[in-house]
């Protein structure tokens, strides 16, 4: 049986990639941070039905001590490093924190790995944030980096550790460069869950408007499902690499807000807010990635279309409110 260990369990994608790794007859350990909220902090693992089957353990990625006691514990065979300060307006507010969780904790997983377990595969969750200011209309794995946020700039740093380690110590660690990818366990913050909770809440009859900010901002926009399968595909590859994961689609804030409004039979000028308040002091204004390598050498493509993706959202929060269920 293989063993998995995670950074960021508690995450979106720390649980689909649980459950996924599960699926796949994996002993999944995670990494958790002391929280006060002890009680709520696995909401996401109870949600997708793993809580009770996988391992935790205390650590935090600004401790190296206990990355390499929770390595040395686990003897992983792979590592997938997804814990960061991964909230892009946040970080202009706390950029020493993010540049310390986002940047410096890559590296200490990359340094407890190579110290304790250096045989061990490791994932790096890099970012299409990194492509900031774009430098070519669609960005693939060639496209220059041009970061636009405290967030971009420390996940480009722990991106080309990532490609240090695999250069300086031969260490098999790949970065996954996705494009923004959603779900029901999307945290409230990011744009797409705060639109389908509130068209749910509207919807509800519980608020009568959401407050956004640039509506104009395109994203290349995926669901975490699909995007999990294609951080293991990484790992089991003989060399490792770094690759592109995105849709190949691009769309606007407010046509994600149309389509969750339509979703419900709403529409969706009747309801959104221009609030300057959730604008940025600089602005990623399109992504758009180009997974042709990830096609071709991995066999990955994403299964979820953007529709099905705004659907099951919205349902997913109409249903919880209805059950008066909070995540
Ligand atoms: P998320 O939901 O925000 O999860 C982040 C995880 O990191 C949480 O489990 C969080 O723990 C943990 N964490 C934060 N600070 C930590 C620390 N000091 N030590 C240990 N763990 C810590 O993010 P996500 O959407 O699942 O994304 C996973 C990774 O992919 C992140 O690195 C993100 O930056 C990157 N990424 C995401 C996307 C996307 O569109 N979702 C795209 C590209 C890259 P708590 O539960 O305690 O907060
Ligand atoms: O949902 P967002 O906050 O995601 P953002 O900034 O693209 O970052 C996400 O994707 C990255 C991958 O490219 C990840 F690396 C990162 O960790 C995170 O998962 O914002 C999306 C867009 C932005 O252009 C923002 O300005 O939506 C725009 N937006 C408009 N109104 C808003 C709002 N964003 C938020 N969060 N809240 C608003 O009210």
């Amino acid at each position: 049986m293989k063993r998995a260990l995670i950074t960021g369990i508690t995450g979106q994608d720390g649980a689909y990639l649980s459950q996924f790794l599960l699926s796949k007859g994996y002993e999944v350990h995670g990494i958790v941070r002391r929280s006060a909220s002890a009680d709520v902090i696995n909401s996401r693992l109870v949600w997708i039905g793993v809580a009770d089957k996988v391992h935790i353990h205390d650590g935090n990625l600004t401790d190296l001590a206990s990355l390499i006691r929770i390595a040395q514990e686990v003897k992983p065979d792979e590592i997938y490093n997804l814990g960061a300060q991964s909230f892009v307006k946040s970080s202009w507010q706390q950029p020493y924190l993010t540049g310390l969780v986002t940047g410096l904790g890559a590296t200490n997983m990359l340094e407890a790995a190579r110290i304790v377990c250096p045989e061990a595969r490791f994932y790096q969750a890099s970012s299409s944030e990194m492509y900031g200011l774009i430098q070519e209309r669609i960005q693939s794995e060639t496209t220059p980096f041009y970061p636009r946020s405290p967030y971009a700039a420390a996940k480009l740093y722990a991106h080309w550790m990532t490609v240090n380690y695999r250069e300086s110590f031969g260490m098999h660690a790949s970065s996954g460069i996705l494009f923004n990818h959603e779900s029901p366990l999307r945290g409230i913050e990011f744009v797409t869950r705060k639109i389908t909770d509130g068209v749910a809440r509207i919807k509800l009859g519980m608020q009568k408007s959401i407050s956004l900010g640039n509506l104009s901002a395109m994203r290349d926009w995926g669901h975490a499902r699909d995007y999990v399968r294609a951080m293991w595909l990484m790992l089991q590859q003989d060399t490792a690499d770094d690759y592109v994961i995105a849709t190949g689609r691009t769309a606007s804030v407010k046509e994600f807000c149309d389509l969750a409004f339509n979703h419900v039979g709403l529409v969706a000028q009747d309801h959104i807010v221009v609030d300057p308040r959730f604008m940025r002091p600089a602005e990623v204004d399109i992504l758009h990635g180009n997974a042709d390598k990830a096609k071709n050498k991995l066999g990955w493509s994403c299964e979820t279309q953007l529709e099905q993706l705004v659907a099951e959202m919205v349902d997913a929060d109409i249903t919880r409110l209805k059950k008066r269920e909070h995540l």
